[in-house]
Formats: C-alpha cells, sequence, structure tokens
C-alpha cells in the first residue's frame, strides 16, 4: 500500500483500490525491455567495435530512444499548467428533496474524489502565480458513474456564447508574431478583444480583483458558473448553481507579491498544496448549491442562462451540501494529473444542463479536446478516468484499447446474448434526460435578456472594499500600461465608465488617453458575498519566517514558537547560513534557510528576532530587505526585544500589523491575531 496513504489500516476507498491495482514499483527490481527481455548494460549502445557507428539491431537503445521520444502528449489547449490530488466527498444533509443524484442522498456518504487546479493562460511549464482565472475541477467518482463539476474560482466567464470561445483564448494567449507574453493579459490583443467584445466587463472586473491572484489553492472559492439542473425521483426540476466555499476563507497575492513568487518560486501554489497534504493540513471546501425554482427564471433583471451573470447570494442563499477533503497526493503527476480527462458533460441521473449557450458549447468540447490529447477514444479506460461502477456496453477497438471483450456479440440488439448488454429503465438507473419542454425558430441569435453587459460589473465594484478598489484600478493601470496602441486603451477607457466614471477618469489619466464621456450606469446595489474582506480569517497553516541569528532571548522565542504551534502556525528558521544559532542562554536552534535560498514574498508574516552574525554588516543588510518587502506587502511583522534595531534601521515605523514583543504582556495573542489578519491595508507603505 502506498506510505502515504492518509487510511492508515482503514479499509482503502474503492477509488483508491482500483488505482492501487495499476501501480508498479521498480524498487528491488530486474531492469528488462518492454518485451520483458533482462538487460545486461544500459551505459553503452551496441556498435561495430569500441570507437565505431551504432547497429539498427540495438534492439534495446531503439525502444528506449523511441519510448524517450513520444513521452510527451500535447498539452490541454487552455488550463494546461495545473496540479491535483485525491480526496473525499461527505455529504452533510440529505438533497432528496432536490436530486436523485446516489451520493447527495445520505448524510455521511462518501465519494472518492480527485480534483485538478489550474491557470488558464500559461503553458504547462509556466509560473503558478499570474494573473488569471484559477480552474478548480472535480471529478466524483459516484456508484452510478463519473460526475464532473469543471469550475473555475470565478462565478462568471467572459463570454455568452461557446462559439467565442477560441476567439477569447487567441486574444489572451501570447501573441501569435513573437510568442510574448507567456501567462499574462497585459498585451494589445487581450484588450482589443475586450474592448470589443462588452460582455467581458464583468468577468474583466474579477479578473482586475485580488480573486485573480490567489495566495493558494487551498484559500480560493470555486463556482460551477453555468446553470445546472437538479432532477429529483418525482421528475422535478430547479435549476442550481454550485460553489465551493474553502474553509480557511478567500485570500489572495499582492500584486508585487505575486510576480516576484513567479521568479522566487514559480511552484509555489502546487507546492503550497503538496506540502499541505503531506504535513496532514488537509485542503477543505464546502459545496454549496444555489436552488432556484423554474416558476422563478424570469424574476430578475438578468438572464439565469447567461455565464456572465452571478446569482447574487443575498437573493439566492447558498445551501451548504457537504464537504470536500483533499488528503493524498498522487504518485505520478503524469499518470494522474496529466491524463485526468474532466466533462461538463459527465453528468449522473439527478443532475442534469441548462440551455446555457456556453454550457452547451462546453458540451461538445471537452470530449472532442481528449480525443485528441490522449490520443483516441479510449481514454476513459485510464486509471486515473476509470469508474468505479461496473461499466458495459458495445463499444470496442480504437488505439490502445486495455480491455479484453470476450464473446462474438458487439451489437445491440441482439439474440446471440440474451440482449445483453441491457438498458435499464429510469427506476432502475438509467439516465433519462429532462424532458424541457424547447419551442422556437432556428436562428443564430442572442437572447435580448443577455444584452446587459454592466449592472453586474457595477454590482461588483459597489461591493468592493476600498483596498480592494485600489486593487482593481491598479490593476487596469498594469495591464493597460503595457498595452502599445493609445487606441485600445482610449476604447477601454470608454467602455469601462460604463461599470464606474471615477476608476475609468482616472485611469485615463494614468494611461495617457481623453477622460470618458458618459456616465456609469445607475445601479447603487451591492453584494457583501463578493467582497474578501468579509471572509474567514483564521491563523491556521499560515507561514512566519523567523529572521534569527545569535545572541537571542532563547525563553521569549520558545514560548513565540509553541504559541505559534498551538494555533496551527508554521515557521521556518532563517538565518545567514545553514547550521544553528545559539541564544544568549546557549540553547541551539536548527536554521531552516538562509537569506539567499528563500525570500519574504514565500511567507505570510515575518518574526524578526535579529541578533549577531558571523558577517554583521550582510546580515543588518539583509535583514533590512526582508523587512522592507514585508512591509510593503502589508504583512503583519512581529518583533522580539531583540529585534527592535533592525525595524528601524529598516526605517519601518510602527505601524498597523507591526507588534512589538518589548513591555507588551499581550504579545502572544495579538501575534496570533496579527498573522491571521494576514494584510494591513491601512498601513503607509511608502516608507
Ligand atoms: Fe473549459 N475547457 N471551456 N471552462 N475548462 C477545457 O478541456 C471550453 C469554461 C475549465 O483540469 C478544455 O480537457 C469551452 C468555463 C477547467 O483538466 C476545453 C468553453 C469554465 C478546465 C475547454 C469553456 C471552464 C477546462 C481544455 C466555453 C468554468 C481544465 C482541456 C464555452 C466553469 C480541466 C480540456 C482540467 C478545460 C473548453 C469555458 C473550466 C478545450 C469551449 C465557463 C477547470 O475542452
Amino acid at each position: 500500500m502506498n506510505e502515504k496513504s492518509h487510511h492508515n489500516n482503514e479499509e482503502l476507498d474503492k477509488k483508491e483500490q482500483q488505482l492501487e491495482s495499476f501501480k508498479v514499483d521498480n524498487y528491488g527490481k530486474k531492469m528488462t525491455t518492454n518485451q520483458g527481455v533482462k538487460i545486461s548494460n544500459d551505459e553503452d549502445s551496441l556498435k561495430a567495435g569500441l570507437r565505431g557507428p551504432t547497429l539498427m539491431e540495438d534492439f534495446h537503445f531503439r525502444e528506449k530512444i523511441t519510448h524517450f521520444d513520444h513521452e510527451r502528449i500535447p498539452e490541454r489547449v487552455v488550463h494546461a499548467r495545473g496540479y491535483a490530488a485525491h480526496g473525499e466527498f461527505v455529504v452533510y444533509e440529505s438533497m432528496k428533496e432536490y436530486t436523485k443524484a446516489g451520493f447527495l442522498q445520505d448524510p455521511g456518504k462518501k465519494t472518492p474524489v480527485f480534483v485538478r487546479f489550474s491557470t488558464v493562460v500559461g503553458s504547462v511549464g509556466s509560473q503558478d502565480t499570474p494573473r488569471d482565472v484559477r480552474g478548480f475541477a472535480t471529478k466524483f467518482y459516484t456508484e452510478e458513474g463519473n460526475f464532473d463539476l469543471v469550475g473555475n474560482n470565478i462565478p462568471v466567464f467572459f463570454i455568452q456564447d461557446a462559439l467565442k470561445f477560441p476567439d477569447v483564448i487567441h486574444a489572451v494567449k501570447p501573441e501569435p508574431h513573437n510568442e510574448m507574453p507567456q501567462a499574462a493579459s497585459a498585451h494589445d490583443t487581450f484588450w482589443d478583444f475586450v474592448a470589443n467584445n462588452q460582455e467581458t466587463a464583468h468577468m474583466i472586473m474579477w479578473v482586475m480583483s485580488d480573486r485573480a491572484i490567489p495566495k493558494n489553492f487551498r484559500m480560493m472559492e470555486g463556482f460551477g458558473v453555468n446553470t445546472f439542473r437538479f432532477v429529483n425521483e418525482d421528475g422535478k426540476s430547479k435549476f442550481i448553481k454550485f460553489h465551493w466555499k474553502p474553509a480557511l476563507g478567500v485570500h489572495s497575492l499582492v500584486w508585487d507579491e505575486s510576480q516576484k513568487i513567479s521568479g522566487k518560486d514559480s511552484d509555489f501554489q502546487r507546492r503550497d498544496l503538496w506540502e499541505s497534504i503531506e504535513k496532514g493540513h488537509f485542503a477543505e471546501y464546502e459545496l454549496g448549491v444555489q436552488i432556484l425554482d423554474p416558476k422563478d427564471e424570469f424574476k430578475f433583471d438578468f438572464d439565469i442562462l447567461d455565464a456572465t451573470k452571478l446569482w447574487p447570494e443575498e437573493l439566492i442563499p447558498v445551501k451548504i451540501v457537504g464537504k470536500l477533503t483533499l488528503n493524498r497526493n498522487v504518485d505520478n503527476v503524469f499518470a494522474e494529473t496529466e491524463q485526468v480527462a474532466f466533462h461538463p458533460g459527465n453528468v449522473v441521473p439527478g443532475i442534469d444542463f441548462s440551455n446555457d449557450p456556453l454550457l452547451q458549447g462546453r458540451l461538445f468540447s471537452y470530449l472532442d479536446t481528449q480525443l485528441i490529447r490522449l490520443g483516441g477514444p479510449n481514454f476513459t479506460e485510464i486509471p486515473i478516468n476509470r469508474p468505479i461502477c461496473p461499466f458495459h456496453n458495445n463499444q470496442r477497438n480504437g488505439y490502445s484499447r486495455q480491455t479484453i471483450n470476450v464473446g462474438k456479440v458487439s451489437y445491440h440488439k441482439n439474440s446471440l446474448a440474451n440482449n445483453t448488454p441491457s438498458t435499464s429503465t429510469e427506476k432502475e438507473g438509467g439516465f433519462v434526460h429532462y424532458e424541457e419542454k424547447v419551442e422556437g425558430r432556428v436562428i443564430r441569435g442572442r437572447s435580448p435578456s443577455f444584452d446587459d453587459h454592466f449592472s453586474q460589473a457595477r454590482l461588483f465594484w459597489n461591493s468592493m472594499s476600498p483596498p480592494e478598489k485600489q486593487h482593481i484600478l491598479d490593476a487596469f493601470t498594469f495591464e493597460l500600461g503595457k498595452v502599445h496602441s493609445k487606441s485600445i486603451r482610449q476604447q477601454v477607457v470608454d467602455m469601462f465608465v460604463n461599470v464606474d466614471k471615477t476608476l475609468a477618469t482616472t485611469l485615463a489619466d494614468r494611461i495617457d488617453v481623453n477622460p470618458p464621456k458618459g456616465n456609469h450606469v445607475n445601479i447603487n446595489a451591492s453584494s457583501p458575498a463578493l467582497s474578501q474582506s468579509n471572509t474567514i480569517k483564521s491563523p491556521q497553516t499560515l507561514k512566519v519566517g523567523i529572521l534569527i541569528g545569535d545572541g537571542f532571548n532563547g525563553t521569549e522565542l520558545e514560548n513565540t514558537i509553541n504559541n505559534f504551534t498551538r494555533h496551527g502556525i508554521q515557521y521556518v528558521i532563517i538565518s545567514e547560513k545553514l547550521g544553528t544559532v545559539e541564544s544568549a542562554q546557549g540553547q541551539q536552534l536548527k536554521v531552516n534557510e538562509t537569506f539567499l535560498t528563500t525570500y519574504p514574498v514565500l511567507f505570510d508574516a515575518l518574526f524578526v528576532v535579529g541578533g549577531t552574525a558571523k558577517d554583521q554588516a550582510r546580515f543588518n543588510s539583509d535583514m533590512k530587505n526582508y523587512i522592507r518587502e514585508a512591509f510593503q506587502h502589508y504583512k503583519p511583522i512581529l518583533v522580539a526585544t531583540t529585534g527592535e534595531p533592525f525595524m528601524e534601521a529598516a526605517n519601518a515605523p510602527e505601524a498597523p500589523g507591526v507588534i512589538l514583543e518589548k513591555d507588551n504582556p499581550n504579545f502572544a495573542q495579538d501575534a496570533v491575531r496579527a498573522i491571521a489578519e494576514q494584510r494591513f491595508w491601512d498601513r503607509d507603505i511608502n516608507i
């Protein structure tokens, strides 16, 4: 059994057991070719003479090199860079009233899941922290077949009709003539698309907000985006939207930080997920659904089939259904994460589609893309994609078929096999599509109910806290500052005046275009659920960098570290060199990182302890740089009595979120509270 497993001695769950049967461990084995022939020499190719040419008959060489030459498969056309983990989903409360989906019937029922997180734009080797949408795709291995919830961390989308998907992606990907910039929307073609396709307005507000630079995968929401249906045993249907709510709240990076992380640790978010799971800090999210009775379909000032609109939670509450826990890392990233094939069309009885034209197009695209990416129709046989329930049909052959179907019947209906495999009635669990009444003329067009592109964009803007608004303005300024075409910059300003006049006017001034004419749409409503300032704040799993030299106060430090551990806070000891540092009282402390191997952007907070060092001048300068960087990213900075002189040297004044230990009987609580707060936006960072 996999040593990393979370199960200890419990029975392996079904999916894990299934995967187990495909695992191969080479440890201690003899090396062979793929034909099973034992290999005598794996260093030298077969030659005519020791200094002569290599021979064609070297089958070992040919097999090894050929296999290597074919190791790559096409990366996903979007969401190429991703990272995944296994876990389980547990139902809190029966959803029987709304859906007959088997995995949602019984409180406590567990379903194995596989979740892949991703960025959208960058290629597979790009960095983890660009400004981008994050994918949040979940495969539920239910007993009635696989259900895939293929979502994003932003609840709306750029476009309303799937026919435009290639256009938005072509516009945002690196520009074709020079393949730049990688994993970035800050370039002409993207903003040209935005200004000329104004249905993008709402999504752009989200992409310019802190949502597009999440701190890590564990601290972001997920959304199904498209409208789906629940259907219950009586055939009654409701419209629904899916949500994932992270247990640790929604938290983001700051832009300068996220750019620096791209260089200092381009694997930042995958590392966070991997290490958290290895340490037993499992990622947790609650599944929620917004449920809408079809009789209310036309009650709102937006169309519920329009994927550029969200359903404000204050109007349609999110009902919490169950909990997702990611608790096991993959064994092999290619076999599992790269080969997993998600598809919003993978549904089970009780879940069905709506006529959302974006969803309808997706229902074609995912299956189509798997065929090219995974090399034919047999990708459902790849271990990570197999359902845990039995599967039988008359599909046969194709590239790399694994199943050896026995018998001569591969057609329906038949008498030779007693007309099996046989279909199932609805009562027996057969999937029967919801019988929605549809009427209309064949028409290539869009419903006028999709026409309003700005009301919800403004609702989002109205819902932001002042620092969040500032970040949005700064993001627009950054992105458009990199757009060379003045005409595009002007078009964007003229577009976003519809969302907010001050935003567009300030932006115009910053990017050298004319102030916009006109005014924003007349919407004053806001939705508090959209602001991250209202999110959960917990110190759990946050990481403190302890900056330390020799001669620190051992008791003080021990108390603080013990207090961190009590609150689930992690810490890393950073000093001038690897080895140990020694307290004034003679205690030794192991150093985990040096000023050179890590960087303040990789921590949630700093604890400035200070001390003496071999190269004091260098130490002082490193301390100063670390403190200034964390200070400018609004992070909590805790200061031991021995650390105060370093704060002065860094010109980091007493400011919100700077917590001094000296003469402070409440230091322990203050420190934990500050760490949980994560950012102190009211700090003046212009030091
Ligand atoms: Fe996707 N999308 N998408 N998408 N999408 C793909 O499928 C597509 C959309 C999402 O980790 C592709 O296997 C179209 C919305 C995620 O493997 C492709 C449209 C949402 C992932 C595809 C959309 C998503 C994908 C590329 C417009 C949020 C990664 C590789 C109608 C609800 C899944 C692949 C993973 C991947 C098509 C829009 C989420 C090409 C045509 C909206 C999370 O099939």
